[in-house]
């Protein structure tokens, strides 16, 4: 853990801006695709000071520490094989070889540079709540009603939660603008459709894509009634077609679904390829799309009444509170 206190949500800076001007800010970067070739490094001076999760079968590594003296994660994570790239990964690498014995042998192949690229990427500055996010920490299971929404939760995402300065920058056309696969710009129904960034867009089987809705109102699944169909229903359709259009799958290989509790606390649906294990989709997390649809026909009130329950993390000031209420 990084010795300097975190900062605050919000809390811009200069290197915030070089990062965001990084990754393509539109202002700078009339072409908006956020392209970065031979731009500066801003990685080289990243000093690592601690290790929050690494997985050798997700081949992930999060990581906080200090970049220029700012508090930061980045995660690295190696990138799916595409079976387009095989045919030169096989002409063009070096192979040394490991073991063999009888018919089975095991090499090192280390590909040419561009056949080898990882995903990197960078939050910076970073607040203690990023932090805590990607670090790995025992949960607990918490059962909501919908009063303890109003009296514990309610007051405490509006206190505490995520920044959305990031939601509104992909609905102004301020950031993003050009990754956008759909849009119906309607303020009631409509919704911005485009790649969620732990998808690097190279293969369908890790497919990752959120729906934005245009309604700045609404924070979660908790607040959705029977009014709200009309803009679930519209997600739905428009959604799974336009994916279809774009990338050839059909709904029946999409996992569409909220989360909730949400980390950003502006609604969206993620639509993840059935074929991946996206984090976040099991049951205890994940609400189907579908399913919220059809309960909110069955009784327009639903979510605002029934229980729901999360994961919280160990260190989540949210579980403190349903612990301090006596709900846990
Ligand atoms: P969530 O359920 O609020 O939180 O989903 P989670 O991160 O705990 O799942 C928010 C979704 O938005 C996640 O799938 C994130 O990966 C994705 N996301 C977060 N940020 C900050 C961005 C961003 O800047 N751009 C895009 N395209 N996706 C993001």
């Amino acid at each position: 853990m990084g010795d300097a206190p975190l900062k605050r949500e919000n809390e811009g800076d200069e290197l915030g801006q070089k990062v965001k001007k990084q990754k393509g800010d539109p202002e700078d970067d009339p072409s908006g695709n956020g392209e970065e070739c031979g731009e500066e490094n801003i990685l080289s001076g990243f000093k690592t000071t601690a290790v929050l999760k690494d997985s050798a079968r997700e081949k992930t590594i999060f990581l906080h520490g200090k970049l220029d003296e700012q508090e930061a994660v980045v995660i690295l994570q190696k990138t799916p094989i595409t079976v387009v790239s095989v045919a030169e990964m096989f002409a063009s690498s070096k192979l040394k070889l490991e073991m063999r014995n009888d018919i089975y042998s095991t090499y090192q192949l280390q590909p040419p540079a561009h056949l080898n690229v990882l995903k990197a990427t960078v939050v910076c500055p970073a607040t203690e709540k990023h932090v805590k996010k990607y670090q790995v920490q025992e949960s607990f299971l918490v059962e909501e009603t919908g009063e303890d929404y109003l009296s514990i939760t309610l007051p405490y995402i509006q206190e505490k939660s995520f920044s959305l300065q990031w939601v509104f920058n992909i609905l102004e056309k301020k950031a993003e603008a050009d990754r956008i696969v759909y849009e119906d710009p309607d303020p009631d129904v409509g919704f911005v459709l485009l790649p969620d960034f732990k998808w690097d867009q190279k293969q369908t089987h890790d497919l990752y894509l959120i729906a934005i809705v245009h309604q700045r109102d609404l924070k979660s699944i908790r607040e959705l009634t029977a009014a709200h169909l009309p803009l679930l229903q519209n997600i739905c359709t428009k959604g799974k077609e336009a994916i279809l259009k774009r990338y050839g799958l059909p709904a029946s290989k999409l996992r569409v679904y909220f989360h909730y509790q949400p980390s950003y606390y502006h609604l969206h649906v993620h639509f993840t390829a059935l074929a991946s294990e996206a984090p976040g989709s099991g049951v205890e997390r994940a609400h189907l799309l579908s399913d919220v649809i059809q309960n909110l026909r069955a009784d327009g009130g639903f979510y605002r009444q029934r229980s729901l329950s999360f994961p919280l993390r160990a260190d989540d000031g949210l579980l403190a509170k349903f612990q301090q209420a006596g709900r846990l």
